[in-house]
């Protein structure tokens, strides 16, 4: 670790304050370039310790930065983790409002729930497939505190990569019901379509996504419980938006996720 743990409690009040406040910053590798990836994780374990000192529920568990149009948008290379908390949800054809946020973009995810715990290293797609309860369809709001929605990798993850809304909707279905690399998601904004993909656009397979989390929390000691909600990360670029908008994130098999931007 490059970081001492006074530095790691400061820029985690400092992004967090940023998340709560509504205001930009920026990235903090400017003022840290040598900070590693643990220190990035160290930083996020504070933000997520700081939450539940006030008394928040972590509620799911992220991946990120999982397809190629996503990497691509954001100029990155690899998966990133992070968490959900309670505050964070919004019900299915809800409100979100727009000025409690800097400048979010939504993003259309597959995500499953758990019925066993996942362990790495040496969890692998057909792991994951044993452990999943059911299959369920959500909306991501990400909102980077980084100026212009610029970061690298360290800083994102710090940042608890982006998070800061969901949406969970649809209908829930078996994995065995479902092809989740040809299942089909199309994102609309105002009725127009703005982004489509299939599946297959995470990780080749968005349950990788699943399996890349679990190594990579066996690494550090964890592990993906039973009964988690984990999300495998937006399947097209994520979309910006403004407030007036409603989005609608249709599924193949699994219905749509709808919200409106106040
Ligand atoms: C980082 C978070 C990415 C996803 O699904 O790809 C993410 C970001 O792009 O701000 O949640
Ligand atoms: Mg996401």
């Amino acid at each position: 670790m490059a970081l001492d743990s006074r530095t790691i409690a400061a820029l985690a009040e400092h992004l967090e304050n940023a998340e709560l406040g509504a205001r930009d910053v920026t990235k903090i590798t400017d003022d840290h370039p040598n900070m590693g990836w643990d220190d990035a994780y160290a930083v996020q374990d504070e933000i997520r310790r700081r939450k539940q000192a006030r008394g928040s529920r972590i509620v799911g568990l992220k991946a990120g930065l999982t397809s190629f149009a996503k990497m691509k948008q954001m100029g990155v290379d690899t998966p990133v983790f992070g968490f959900v908390a309670d505050y964070m949800a919004r019900p299915d054809g809800g409100e979100i409002r727009h000025a409690e946020l800097i400048h979010p973009k939504v993003e259309a995810e597959i995500c499953v729930v758990t019925n066993a715990p996942l362990t790495g290293p040496g969890c692998h797609v057909g792991s994951v497939m044993a452990a999943v309860d059911f299959v369920v369809p959500a909306v991501e709001v990400i909102d980077s505190r980084y100026r212009d929605f610029k970061f690298d990798l360290k800083s994102v993850v710090a940042d608890n990569t982006s998070s800061a809304r969901f949406v969970i909707g649809g209908r829930s279905r078996r994995l065995d019901d479902l092809d989740l690399r040809t299942l089909g998601v199309v994102l609309e904004r105002n009725g127009e379509i703005v982004a489509m993909a299939a599946g297959a656009a995470v990780l080749g397979h968005p349950l990788a996504a699943v399996a890349m989390m679990a190594n990579h929390l066996g690494v550090r000691g964890q592990h993906i419980p039973a009964g988690s909600f984990v999300m495998t990360g937006g399947v097209t670029e994520a979309v910006a938006v403004e407030p007036g908008d409603t989005i609608n994130a249709r599924f193949q098999d699994l219905g749509a996720v709808s919200m409106r931007f106040v």
